[in-house]
């Protein structure tokens, strides 16, 4: 009898717990925190989630199909958009954000996605790139139907690792009112300005920069594109060992060094800058994609991953009731998308925000503390300097 009393009360606790674990995931959470992360995957179910309604699931199905019906758009790195491509990409944001036919308004149901329990299944495994490929569609398609000719851009973050000072997202022009407004604290100059989510909260940035913060290395694209010798998804795809070597763990870099909501799972799609940061990811992929069929490596789903059951490829994605994880592979949905090549020397895309240095052959972004003439901590003349001498000193002593 004492056995059995134990027996119940002990699995009274454990129901109990989880019960309360539930009631917690649909608290609202606070602005610099989040109730949810990846180490909590394991203690839920793995049943389709989403916890936003079905009839703004089903403006999702609409905005995904209309996605593949469009036809071809061309994404370009942000920084090469002319003036009025780049007012119409911003305006039509704006409009989603404004746009209250859907609760709470078209931006932030989508922003809400990418949230609670569905961040397990889309991070940390073969399918975050399959995922977050749709997602990017669908928020695209609703920009569309603000404005047909946008298309959504990129931000290609490994340029600003070549910033004339130091790669901190204080001196990105990415950072200016002409692109996404102020990086430090709470967001007050530019087209987002004094954004509020759903929770009441302001829109921020990293308010206290940390420098051993790093961007994505330029390393890591090159061995996406170019390494012949990595060319299996699963090569690429995230190794809970190692940060550096894979796309997701190195796309948690620029997350983390644009700080504030980015660096938040739940939060980070609340700031525009997540689609420019996804769209950058989406693009080495399809280069990579592209590698494959050079070598004649068929695209396999293979999952893995740390929650690996999430990532099977016949799980339904969450929130995306009408596909399977697999489905992201489909290259019906690549087809849709024209990727123009990140800015490369000698014309750096067109772009005045980008110059050709010649020496090294990169491009190198306009830097706005430069213009400012404060701060100046690592001229790139210095650093020419210091190769120099380390070349002379390997050669001759
Ligand atoms: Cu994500």
């Amino acid at each position: 009898m004492k056995v059995l009393l134990i027996i119940v009360l002990f699995l009274t606790l454990v129901t109990d717990s989880v019960l309360s674990l539930d009631e917690e995931l649909l608290d609202p959470f606070g602005c610099n925190e989040t109730l949810f992360d990846t180490k909590t995957c394991h203690r839920v179910s793995y049943d389709y989630y989403c916890t936003i309604s079905r009839s703004t699931q089903d403006w999702f199905r609409e905005l995904y199909n209309e996605a593949l019906a469009d036809g071809p758009r061309t994404r370009k790195e942000i920084r090469t958009l002319d003036d009025a491509e780049r007012q119409a990409y911003i305006d039509a944001v704006v409009a989603l954000k404004n746009d209250k036919s859907v609760w709470p308004n078209k931006y932030d149901a989508i922003a809400m996605i990418h949230t609670n329990r569905t961040i397990c299944s889309v991070h940390k495994g073969t399918n975050f790139l399959g995922w977050h490929r749709v997602y990017l569609l669908i928020f695209e398609a609703a920009l569309r139907q603000k404005n047909k000719n946008v298309a959504l851009p990129y931000w290609a973050s490994v340029i600003d690792n070549y910033m004339d000072n130091h790669p901190i997202p204080n001196n990105s022009v990415i950072f200016t009112d002409v692109f996404l407004g102020n990086s430090d604290g709470i967001v007050r100059t530019g087209p987002f300005k004094y954004w509020k989510d759903l929770e009441n909260c302001t829109l921020q940035r990293s308010p206290n920069f940390n420098n051993s913060m790093r961007l994505m290395s330029p390393n890591i694209i090159d061995t996406i594109q170019n390494n012949l010798s990595v060319h299996h998804m699963k090569q690429i795809v995230y190794d809970e060992n190692d940060d550096w070597t894979t796309l997701e763990g190195q796309h948690n870099h620029a997350h983390d060094w644009v700080g504030g909501m980015m660096s938040i799972l739940d939060d980070s799609p609340r700031d525009p800058v997540f689609f420019l940061h996804h769209a950058f990811i989406d693009y080495t992929w399809t280069k990579f994609i592209r590698k494959q069929q050079k070598l004649f490596v068929e695209e396999e789903y293979e999952s893995v991953g740390q929650d690996v059951k999430r990532h099977y490829p016949n799980r339904t994605m969450d929130c995306f009731y009408w596909l399977r994880n697999v489905d992201g592979l489909d290259p019906k949905l690549a087809a849709n998308v024209i990727y123009e090549d990140s800015p490369e020397c000698p014309d750096c895309g067109h772009s005045k925000y980008l110059k050709c240095d010649a020496t090294f052959n990169i491009c190198i972004p306009d830097d706005k503390t430069e213009t400012a003439g404060t701060n100046r901590v690592y001229p790139l003349w210095q650093l020419h300097v210091c190769l120099l001498c380390s070349l002379f000193y390997h050669l001759f002593l």
